[in-house]
């Protein structure tokens, strides 16, 4: 029985359109319900690249992505999204309000649902200490706040869609470790029930991850968890010592 947000990639490779060379090489894994998968690696390995197949912002160009037991080619669209938060690389906040742009996704959510979101998201005191609150301006492109707080509401963004599979793309990276420790722990208490991908540059982020998918050149070189690899990987210890 397909388990709902489980994630699995099955012999996948890519090559962007007009390349000549693949991005992704044999990449197999699957991410479980409820549990945390972290992909690591250096600037392009291809982390950004692997994730974006599971949205259908690419399609593989071999092998089969499934969502719940649903290869995505065969999933239709608006409802794979629905079920999908994406918080991208480069967060985008457009005009508007802290609300509004909160919203996006899920026009219906009420205001307490977005403050559980920012809690979660570690944005709630920054957002009460504007001075309208939710209905602050927001310019577009977010100028307004700091790349923290963006990183901070595009992910309060993605929780409040509530998706079965949630995935972040270096989502921590502009947060000082004291505030990405509580958003972990955050997200560990409070999301249970989700596939969670998170794509790191920073080990501290991931310690605690389930499982550990170690990228190099396109491919999963190792995997497991942050102690395992600690004992049988050298790319990961190089990554760690650095
Ligand atoms: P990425 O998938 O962007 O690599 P990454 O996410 O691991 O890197 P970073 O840590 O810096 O975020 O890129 C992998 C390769 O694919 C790289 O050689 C660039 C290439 N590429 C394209 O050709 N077109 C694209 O649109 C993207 C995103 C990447
Ligand atoms: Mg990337």
């Amino acid at each position: 029985v397909p388990r709902t947000g489980e994630v699995v990639f099955d012999k996948v490779t890519f090559t962007y359109p007009g390349a000549e060379q693949p991005v992704l090489a044999d990449i197999s894994f699957t991410a479980r319900r409820g549990t945390t998968t972290a992909i690591i690696g250096s600037t392009g390995a291809g982390k950004t690249t692997l994730i974006s197949l599971i949205p259908r912002l690419h399609d593989a160009t071999s092998g089969t992505v499934s969502v719940g037991g649903v290869d995505v080619r065969e999933a239709q669209l608006e409802s794979l999204w629905a079920r999908i938060g994406l918080v991208p690389q480069r967060p985008y906040l457009f005009a508007g309000t802290v609300g509004s742009n909160l919203r996006y996704g899920r026009e219906e959510a009420t205001d307490e649902e977005l403050w559980d979101a920012l809690a979660i998201a570690q944005g709630e005191d920054f957002v009460r200490a504007m001075p309208e609150t939710l209905d602050s301006p927001i310019a577009q492109g977010g100028t307004t706040v700091s790349g923290g707080q963006r990183q901070r509401l595009s992910i309060a963004r993605a929780l409040v869609r509530q998706p079965d599979v949630l995935i972040f793309d270096d989502s921590f990276s502009a947060l000082d470790t004291a505030t990405d420790a509580r958003l972990r722990a955050a997200l560990d208490r409070e999301v249970t029930d989700a596939t969670v991908i998170v794509v790191a540059q920073r080990v501290s982020s991931i310690v605690d991850a389930d499982q550990i998918l170690v990228m190099e050149d396109g491919r999963i070189v190792d995997r497991g968890t942050h102690s395992e690899l600690l004992q049988t990987s050298p790319t990961y210890q190089e990554i760690v010592s650095t």
